[in-house]
């Protein structure tokens, strides 16, 4: 289905998901961020597809935060009511998404980026929460994400000051995985995609669900939860496949069964 501001180009096993509005760096009104949820959703019911990539067009900016236009004249109300389940619905997916972020990635573009599994940056990458030179705060998952990630204080100065990060600072904060020359970060992250990808799709999946449920749950239920699904993968010919293969000293050829 062609959406207006989302390009989705299929590289089978991988595919792009493409933020379309670069007059108005790629800033994320309602409809965007629908159609980034949409895309990627369908992605996920896919079985041909094994990891999406998720980018800006353009060179100026993976997205410069939410369409503050679109946001200047509404109500609490309105926002509560507006895109957060569209937000939600792109934490569930159970595809690895790979950011790759070239130019400004702030406030809501920022937080977008941080849904991703892994972060791939430009060398020109500029990340920040500037929500508080409006006289707003991040509303998309950034001060708990952030916190998370870079700690507490990192996460006080970028949304309290506002300031842009580099994207050699938010590595060595490890928020960023790699950082790459200019303009190289889409190739970049499409090969991380491809590794991605070549792995055994159903651990790739339960791998993504143990991580992300590190960071709802106790240690001790996130350890039992990650011994069930360890557990659970033994019932897949995948798993026989990858140590059967080991064991006979040849390339293992998953399946996703
Ligand atoms: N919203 C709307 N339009 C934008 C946005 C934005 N966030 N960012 C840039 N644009 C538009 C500009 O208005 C301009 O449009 P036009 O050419 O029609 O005037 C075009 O993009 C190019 O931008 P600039 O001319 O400003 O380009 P500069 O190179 O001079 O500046 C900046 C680039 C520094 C990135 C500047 O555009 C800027 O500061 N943008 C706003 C950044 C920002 O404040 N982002 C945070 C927004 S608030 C937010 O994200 C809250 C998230 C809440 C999530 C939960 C929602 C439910």
């Amino acid at each position: 289905m062609p959406y207006e501001y989302v390009l989705v180009e299929r590289e089978d096993p991988i595919a792009v998901v493409t933020i379309n509005r670069p007059a108005k760096l790629n800033a994320l009104n309602w409809t965007v961020i629908g159609e980034v949820a949409s895309a990627i959703e369908e992605l996920d019911r896919d079985p041909a597809i094994r990891c999406v990539v998720l980018t800006g067009a353009g060179d100026r900016a993976f997205a410069a935060g939410a369409d503050i236009a679109e946001m200047s004249d509404k109500s609490p109300m309105d926002m509560l009511a507006g895109s957060f389940d569209n937000w939600d619905r792109i934490r569930r997916v159970h595809i690895p998404i790979i950011a790759a972020v070239g130019g400004f990635a702030l406030g809501g573009g920022h937080e977008l980026a941080m849904h991703a599994d892994m972060i791939v940056a430009s060398e020109d990458a500029k990340f920040g929460q500037p929500e508080i030179l409006l006289g707003i705060m991040p509303g998309a998952g950034g001060t708990q994400r952030l916190a998370r990630t870079v700690g507490k204080y990192r996460t006080m100065e970028l949304c309290l000051t506002g300031d842009q990060f580099t994207a050699q600072q938010m590595f060595e904060l490890g928020l960023v995985n790699r950082v790459v020359p200019k303009g190289q970060h889409l190739e970049e992250a499409k090969q991380l995609a491809r590794t991605v990808a070549a792995r055994a799709p159903l651990a790739v999946r339960l791998i993504k669900d143990a991580v992300l449920t590190a960071y709802e749950v106790p240690l001790e239920d996130g350890l039992a939860y990650e011994k069930r699904l360890f557990a659970l993968l033994f019932s897949t010919e995948d798993a026989k496949e990858g140590m059967g293969a080991f064991v006979e000293k040849r390339q293992a050829n998953f399946k996703g069964r």
